[in-house]
């Protein structure tokens, strides 16, 4: 690569995005769709049928998990802006991509999230509340894994991917029919776990399903840095399907999901699914987008906003009138106060607790450790005394 196509310093998002995309746009994958951005629907031969099954009642049902969890989500930052929570990763905008892939999961699936996986959580049939403890720093998981098969959230980019395809590999071994499915983002995609995991997962032909959600942006860093060629492309390099879905599309990503899950169920390998889509928010409340992306760009995602394009074609098809619109708000409002009391009433463990977790049994050096950390403690206690008689 010559120095002409390095960023520069000066930061033009056009430019760099025409310097860094050197692929061939013949080699572009073609994007899977079957609800356009003006609410009609597609005829799509492969992925169609898998979207046959849903019903106005199931698509009234999708509707209404992305309002939650969006409505959820608004909750959560609210809380953070309010001094509640350390801090809150967004998900604004990957409704679709998390709400179409969850719901076509089966139970005995296994997820293995990274750290905004908020909407997948509620298709696994957390309490969302839950979620939350880790941003409030009482808990350093905040629910048991096994129960809903959804695995703790993962703040170590990509560690998981390596996580799913171990626990894939294992249920291959155990002759049992589950998929394990590793979401991650463009940005991890750039981790060497994700490569080593794909090599693995190609190798002992594993029942995983690959999750990438592309939001375009791994904090201030775009994909066309990340990759030299869209990242459904790179399956082909590890011998196995990838697919490019419009992740704004909550029916195209059921298809696909439900085509890679089975794909993967009946023995046949991998899949890498590359949800195409785009996170509105800030990367995290701590995070500034205005310092390194245009309002242009943004907007221009809005008008694909995943809520509005399922409106449409609900409002067109009479599946749905306003006072399912109206219900849903409701529904939203009391499961956002419903989150904020139990997050408020929600307190720390004693610090005690995280040495206790180091190790099943005692061990003397945690044992040492707990000593000299509560003799540190102590030592402030003169000093809160003072303060106290001041
Ligand atoms: C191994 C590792 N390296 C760096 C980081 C710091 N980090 C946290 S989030 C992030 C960007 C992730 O981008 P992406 O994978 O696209 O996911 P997104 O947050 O956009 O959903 C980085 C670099 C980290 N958490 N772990």
């Amino acid at each position: 690569m010559g120095a002409e196509h390095l960023p520069t310093s000066e930061f033009d998002i056009e430019e760099l995005e025409q310097s860094m995309t050197s692929s061939d746009p013949a080699d572009a994958p073609e994007m899977v769709q079957l609800l356009a951005s003006d609410g009609t629907l597609r005829e799509d031969v492969q992925y169609g049928p898998y979207a046959a099954h849903l019903d106005g009642e199931a698509l009234r049902g999708l509707y209404r998990d992305m309002f939650l969890v969006r409505r959820f989500d608004q909750e959560a930052v609210a809380l953070q802006r309010q001094g509640q929570l350390v801090m809150w990763p967004p998900l604004l905008g990957q409704e679709a991509a998390q709400i179409g892939s969850g719901t076509a999961l089966q139970a005995n699936d296994y997820v293995f999230p990274t750290y905004r996986e908020h909407g997948v959580a509620l298709t696994r049939g957390l309490e969302l509340s839950a979620l939350l403890k880790l941003f409030r720093g009482v808990s350093s998981g905040g629910w048991d894994p096994r129960e809903k098969n959804f695995h703790l959230y993962t703040l170590v980019l990509a560690a998981q991917t390596l996580h799913a395809v171990g626990y894939a590999m294992g249920l291959q071994r155990d002759g049992e029919d589950g998929v394990s499915v590793a979401y991650f983002g463009d940005g991890a995609s750039s981790e060497g776990d994700v490569h080593e995991s794909m090599v693995f997962a190609a190798s002992n032909q594993s029942p995983v399903v690959f999750f990438c959600q592309n939001n375009h942006w791994a904090i201030s860093v775009p994909t066309e840095v990340q990759s030299r060629i869209p990242l459904s492309n790179r399956a082909s390099g590890y011998g196995f399907p990838g697919i490019r879905v419009d992740g704004n599309d909550v029916v195209a990503v059921h298809a696909v999901t439900r085509w890679a899950l089975e794909h993967a169920r009946s023995g046949l390998g991998p899949v890498l699914i590359e949800a195409f889509t785009y996170r509105m928010s800030a990367h995290t409340t701590a995070d500034d987008p205005t310092k390194y992306r245009l309002s242009a760009e943004e907007d221009a995602w809005r008008d694909k906003d995943p809520l509005k394009r399922l409106e449409r074609y609900l409002r067109s098809s009479n599946t749905a009138d306003d006072s399912f619109f109206e219900e849903v708000t409701v529904q939203g409002d009391e499961m956002a106060a419903k989150v904020r009391a139990e997050v408020l009433a929600m307190t720390g463990p004693e610090m005690v607790q995280s040495f206790n977790n180091v190790y099943a049994d005692p061990h003397p050096l945690v044992a040492e450790e707990l000593a000299w950390h509560l003799e540190y403690e102590a030592g402030f206690a003169d000093a809160d005394e003072a303060g106290e008689s001041n």
